[in-house]
């Protein structure tokens, strides 16, 4: 049986993973691109995989098409938008992903952001590096309205890390009803929330195809000087209309881990308001190794309970 590792890095804090396939009979080969794989890279690669450990490379109709072999994609991490979860389910080919290893690492980054904008790191750091000493004020989280943008796993241990510091926390998120977030919050509608958020914070589970949920309207919605945070994925944003937002002075700051295009290279990155990272929200030593070593699991669980394949 044949494992292909996809992800760019795996077993840099724990070889664990890798020794369990490797005790269980499975061949083991890995990305050794040092990038993130093409459709084209995944075709060439696969082509005799029985399983795929994850990342966030695409997994659309043509390539899972062209995969004969593949009977499992273990995602080392939450996110399915990369997989066409139609074809997969046609082919019978398991998805599995690893939330609850991606929760607190994400949810803390956020907060590290939400503590960014609020003390002006971005554009500190940005006066600092060209030589000038300008205090800005900053605010506490207790004068600000937090607007959380999905309320599933993430964006509820946000609301729990938040509670220390004492922000008014307003919450949207079409899957869930108002009698179900806690007391400590609000439900609104995501147009009031834009217009009421000092800082709007993403954690929503939504797929390419239904679109942008922050572009050029929705945007324009949000308060005056408002700020946003997106930790989920970057086709959630409008970029241009970001950063259009931004240098108006509509909005006065934004902070994000993901981008339309990864790597960033755009104009909106060199924004001395603008704090991005490289998809790193859920990459501490400890998480990463708790999800490498899930979707390992995953997969030999689920070669446990199939049948022997015959090629
Ligand atoms: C990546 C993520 O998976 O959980 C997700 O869907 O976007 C990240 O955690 C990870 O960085 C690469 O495997």
């Amino acid at each position: 049986m044949i494992v292909y590792v996809a992800l760019q890095q795996f077993c840099e804090f724990d070889l664990t993973p890798k020794q369990l396939l490797l005790d269980a009979g499975w061949e083991v080969r890995v990305n050794e691109l040092g990038r993130r794989l093409t459709s084209e890279d995944l075709v060439q690669g696969l082509r005799d995989a029985d399983a795929v450990v994850a990342g966030v490379e695409p997994y659309d109709a043509t390539v899972l098409e062209a995969l004969p072999h593949l009977q499992c994609i273990s995602r080392c991490g939450v996110g399915m938008d990369a997989i066409d979860l139609d074809v997969a389910r046609r082919k019978g080919i398991a998805v599995y992903t690893t939330p609850d290893e991606v929760t607190e690492p994400v949810a803390q980054m956020t907060m590290a952001m939400i503590l960014a904008l609020a003390r002006n790191l971005p554009q500190h750091l940005a006066d600092s590096r060209q030589g000038s000493w300008v205090k800005r004020p900053g605010w506490l989280l207790a004068e600000w309205t937090v607007g959380l943008v999905g309320f599933g796993r993430i964006g509820r241990t946000v609301e729990r890390y938040l509670r220390i510091f004492g922000p008014r926390v307003l919450v949207s998120d079409p899957f869930v009803a108002p009698h179900e977030v806690p007391e400590t919050t609000h439900w609104c509608p995501l147009p009031r929330l834009l217009a009421e958020a000092d800082v709007v914070s993403l954690h929503a589970n939504r797929p390419r195809q239904e679109g942008v949920l922050m572009g050029r309207a929705e945007l324009g919605q949000m308060k005056a000087g408002g700020r946003l945070i997106n930790t989920s994925r970057g086709y959630l944003v409008d970029e241009q209309a970001l950063e259009a937002a931004l240098r108006s002075g509509h909005l006065a700051a934004a902070a994000f881990d993901v981008c339309e295009q990864e790597p960033s290279r755009g104009p909106l990155i060199r924004l001395p308001q603008v704090l991005c990272t490289p998809h790193v929200a859920s990459l501490t030593r400890a998480s990463r190794a708790a999800m490498e070593r899930r979707a390992v699991r995953h997969l030999l669980e689920h070669f446990t309970r199939m049948p022997t394949p015959t090629r």
